[in-house]
């Protein structure tokens, strides 16, 4: 399997859970965006984006979904829960939650604070951020009372989530995450398959946004 990533990208999900998994994989790290730095990547993935990610004749696009692809197709239910677990609905839901609650309003902020900054963009960027706090009501909730999102133990549903608080923080939106949230943060990015995942690449270094 071969992984095309960029450094603090989503495509960081894949490589942790790939990292968690033991799995042998190669991967191609591109400048960030590779839309801009690296147009030949254009012929590889047509959108542009990373991940991107090929298993045989396999090709998918999805961060949380390449990994829910990992746990199903190499039944790593070590790392995942199987349909017939009483908290499948759960799992399923933090791993949509990922990507099209939390990380949809960051990519904004991300765009209009760093990537094409411009006076009245700001003020678009600021509610997004602020859109972005608001939708983690539901985390937030949830880590008062456990240690994990499902099943008292760490799958890929705390990969997909923790990636868009670990994203928050690059965007500096973490001093407004709650005490619970941040500590959560923290745990997961203490894991060794984090840490082995997180140092492949330059960091991702975003300019000052003053
Ligand atoms: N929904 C996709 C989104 C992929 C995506 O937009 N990735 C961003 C990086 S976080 C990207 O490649 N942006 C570059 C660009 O838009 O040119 C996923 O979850 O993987």
């Amino acid at each position: 399997m071969k992984l095309w990533h960029c450094s603090g990208a989503r495509s960081l999900r894949v490589l942790w859970a790939m990292e968690e998994m033991g799995l042998d994989y190669e991967v191609e790290i591109l400048p960030f965006p590779p839309r801009v730095f690296q147009r030949d990547y254009l012929q590889v993935n047509s959108l542009g984006t990373v991940p991107y990610f090929v298993d045989g004749e396999t090709e998918m696009t999805e961060s949380s979904g390449i990994c829910h692809y990992l746990v199903e197709r190499y039944q790593r239910y070590d790392f995942g829960l199987p349909a017939d677990h009483t908290e499948y609905g759960a799992y399923l839901n933090w791993l949509y939650h990922s990507d099209a609650t939390l990380t949809f309003p960051q990519t904004i902020a991300m765009r209009y604070y760093y990537l094409e900054p411009t006076p009245e963009k700001q003020a678009v960027a600021d509610d997004y951020a602020k859109w972005f706090i608001a939708r983690l009501r539901r985390l937030d909730h949830h880590l008062q009372e456990h240690e994990f999102l499902v099943d008292g133990r760490f799958t890929i549903a705390d990969i997909a989530v923790g990636y868009a608080l670990y994203l928050g923080r690059a965007l500096k939106l973490d001093a407004d995450y709650q005490p619970q949230t941040a500590a959560y943060l923290q745990r997961l990015m203490q894991r060794p398959a984090f840490v082995r995942a997180d140092e492949q690449g330059e960091p991702l270094n975003l300019p000052a946004t003053e």
